[in-house]
């Protein structure tokens, strides 16, 4: 069994994490697709395993038309690591293979996003719902500085939830309660259709 919770910070078993991957750009390493096969070989480790890895797919940015299409992908992984060690590691492994963090929802040659670590809510519910309820418009001017947790846009996003509902269908949402399929399903169709394995 995975442990979920971890009170008072003290050493637990392993937690299911989820992570997104997406690339738009090529990367020192090669085009979008070789990056994110990069980055899964470079997340390996010890305290880090990848259970399960969805098939890529090409997506359309995100805003429309602010730039090249994306490979997208999710992975599924069991990690000994705090969340904030998780996050380190995937800001590495962004960094190794050339992105900059400069401008918001930019174009980049690598995104790691933790989507999910087990069924933890961070910083708090009330901060979560703040960050998940924001208006579009708020959205392209303001970012949390710290860890939200889960992700805020998982339920808004068709490069997220088509890969997801395919490798865990069942998956719940901590907050929301509804599983990624249920999510994709809520999607515009137009915008689910416009995802699509490479
Ligand atoms: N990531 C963004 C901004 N826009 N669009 C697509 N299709 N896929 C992404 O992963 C993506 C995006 C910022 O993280
Ligand atoms: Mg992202
Ligand atoms: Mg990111």
């Amino acid at each position: 069994m995975l442990q979920i919770l971890q009170p008072f910070g003290q050493k637990t078993g392993p937690i299911s994490a989820i992570i997104g991957l997406g690339a738009n750009l090529p990367s020192a390493a090669g085009g979008p697709e070789v990056t994110l096969h990069r980055a899964l070989t470079l997340l390996k480790s010890k305290d880090l395993h990848v259970e399960t890895v969805g098939r890529f797919y090409k997506t359309p940015c995100f805003p429309e038309n602010s730039g090249p299409d994306y490979v997208n992908a999710v992975a599924i992984l069991t990690a000994r690591l705090s969340a904030a060690d998780l996050l380190s590691r995937l800001h590495e492994i962004e960094t190794e293979l050339g992105r900059e963090r400069v401008t918001r929802w930019g174009q980049r040659t690598l995104d790691l996003d933790l989507l999910a670590y087990g069924e933890v809510i961070r910083p708090d519910l009330t901060t979560f719902r703040h960050w998940m309820n924001l208006p579009l418009g708020e959205q392209m001017k303001e970012a949390p500085t710290q860890l939200i947790l889960p992700h805020p846009r998982i339920q808004d996003r068709a490069f997220v939830l088509v890969p997801l509902a395919e490798i865990a269908p069942e998956w719940r949402h901590p907050v929301l309660g509804c599983t990624a399929t249920q999510m994709r399903d809520e999607l515009d169709p137009a915008d689910v259709a416009q995802v699509k394995p490479l």
